[in-house]
């Protein structure tokens, strides 16, 4: 089998035919399937779906793509509905932005809103819509696996709608913006210019880069989420000063892409841009077009991640903030000039996610497997899921968002992982204990990775979205109703 024929039949699910009438295995796992549905019917608009009914009532960017893999199981017209109404919002230079607003949502129901983000008007220039508000960053690009994911659950239907034909061009143009106008360190992959944009908000590794911005003052804004979610559980307000500066300056720079203040290479962000990269050559060769440019281009991205964020004396990929010292500037063999910057060295989930890529070298995915199951994130041992951060590290909160607790999406991103790589064991205890999770927290937001504790919001799409996508995998293991 050659190298694309390979990555084209790689994982199983992406080219089995889903059968949607099949049942999600053992009885006790019906409720989990109900319960999942439930949410997602509750959280949806008619176009999309939101978050959390309270905490976050428009659509986000990454959470959609997540809803989108799981609503194929139960609707994928509702599905490719998502997907759609998230992409008719996209910027004419090719940014899909991270919220799309809804016009019948109250301003004060969640804070930044449309009036901060002035998307029609600051975002004028870069080719912000007219009709529709949004924000002006980005976030994670998981759409292109979504839709890919999407297609494959009912191909007729997608077809018959020309469901790929439609996506493929924005998709196309969405992975060009990171490509060509977010390489803010000079290798080739992606910078986020707001902890925001890479989903994980108040992670610790941004703690460094964070510092060197000064906040806006608290008077100036109102924080919505403290109306829904308990203080302790979330970030705290000097965190949201300096979220506020970082985006009131993007605004005022009309959304420009010049290197502001704050820039970093994520490991996650840039994982999942790779394996959208190998999606869109899957609906590439779909369409009848060549696949070979982007599996490639995906390949040479995985080297560059490696390159610049693996870490092989830690097992993990880590961030790097590009206008940091501790990097030497140095030359880079395909693009010239590499601007300085140093390696952020907080073990975050987000250096175990490009577990998820086929093309990462096998030495590379068996040490961040060692990682995972090793004392910094007990996946199998101490913990109960896997925590978004360090538990040995020194910021560690089992409650506070992103600085501890466990979420369903990066679980759900290193079963697949696990899988891939042929880690069946771990995959499908880590898939045991999502599912069990998702039902005992009531699909919660993010919960204690020790525990299971319910934290932030309950009744949250993707944890339910992401239940259903785990709830059909058809597993040697639920064949044999063994699911404790
Ligand atoms: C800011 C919607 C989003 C998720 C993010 C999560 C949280 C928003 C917030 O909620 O961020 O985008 O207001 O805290 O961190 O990953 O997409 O669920």
């Amino acid at each position: 089998m050659d190298r694309t024929a390979q990555l084209i039949a790689r994982p199983a699910e992406d080219t089995a035919v889903y059968d949607p009438a099949a049942p999600p295995g053992p009885p006790h796992l019906r409720a989990v399937h109900d319960g999942a549905v439930e949410v997602l019917e509750s959280n949806w608009t008619g176009t999309s779906t939101v978050p959390s009914r309270r905490l976050y009532p428009h659509q986000w960017s990454w959470d959609s793509a997540f809803v989108a893999i799981g609503l194929r199981h139960v609707s994928p017209l509702r599905a490719q509905t998502e997907l759609e109404t998230l992409l008719a919002a996209q910027w004419g230079d090719g940014r899909v932005p991270h919220i799309v607003f809804n016009p019948s949502v109250p301003l004060d129901a969640y804070f930044p809103s449309p009036d901060f983000w002035r998307s029609s008007t600051a975002g004028r220039a870069a080719g912000a819509p007219r009709t529709v508000q949004t924000s002006g960053i980005v976030q994670p690009p998981v759409h292109a696996l979504a839709a890919w994911l999407v297609h494959r659950a009912d191909p007729g239907l997608s077809r018959a709608r020309g469901f790929l034909a439609r996506v493929y061009p924005q998709l196309a143009a969405w992975h060009r913006y990171l490509l060509h106008r977010r390489d803010h360190g000079g290798a080739g992959l992606v910078s986020v210019v707001h902890p925001w944009e890479q989903g994980m908000d108040n992670a610790p590794s941004w703690d460094a880069p964070l510092a060197r911005v000064a906040p806006a003052p608290a008077r100036s804004f109102r924080r919505a989420d403290l109306d829904h979610g308990a203080a302790e559980d979330r970030p705290t307000d000097l965190d949201y000063g300096r979220y506020v500066r970082l985006a009131t300056d993007y605004r005022d720079s009309g959304y420009a892409d010049a290197r502001g203040d704050f820039a970093v290479e994520d490991p996650s962000f840039n994982a999942l841009l790779i394996a959208s990269e190998h999606a869109l050559a899957r609906i590439a060769r779909e369409l009848g077009a060549t696949a070979t440019a982007r599996h490639a281009r995906a390949e040479r991205l995985t080297a560059a991640l490696v390159e610049r964020l693996w870490d092989p004396a830690e097992g993990m990929f880590f961030c790097r903030d590009v206008h940091g010292s501790g990097g030497p500037v140095r030359e880079h063999a395909v693009s010239g000039l590499v601007h300085g910057g140093g390696l952020i060295r907080e073990r975050g989930v987000s250096g175990l996610v490009p577990l998820l890529l086929p093309d990462l070298p096998r030495e590379v995915a068996a040490a961040v497997v060692r990682t995972l199951r090793g004392p910094h994130f007990g996946c199998g041992t101490t913990t109960r899921l896997v925590p978004s951060y360090d538990l040995l590290g020194e910021a560690f909160d089992p409650h506070r968002y992103w600085r501890g607790p466990a979420w369903f999406n990066t679980a759900w991103l290193l079963e697949r992982g696990l899988r891939l790589h042929g880690h069946l064991a771990d995959a499908d205890a880590l898939r045991r204990a999502a599912l069990d999770t998702a039902l005992t927290s009531d699909f919660a937001e993010y919960v204690d990775p020790y525990t299971g504790e319910a934290c932030g919001a309950t009744g949250f799409s993707w944890t339910a979205a992401l239940t259903l996508d785990l709830l059909h995998q058809h597993t040697a293991t639920d064949k044999g109703g063994d699911q404790g």
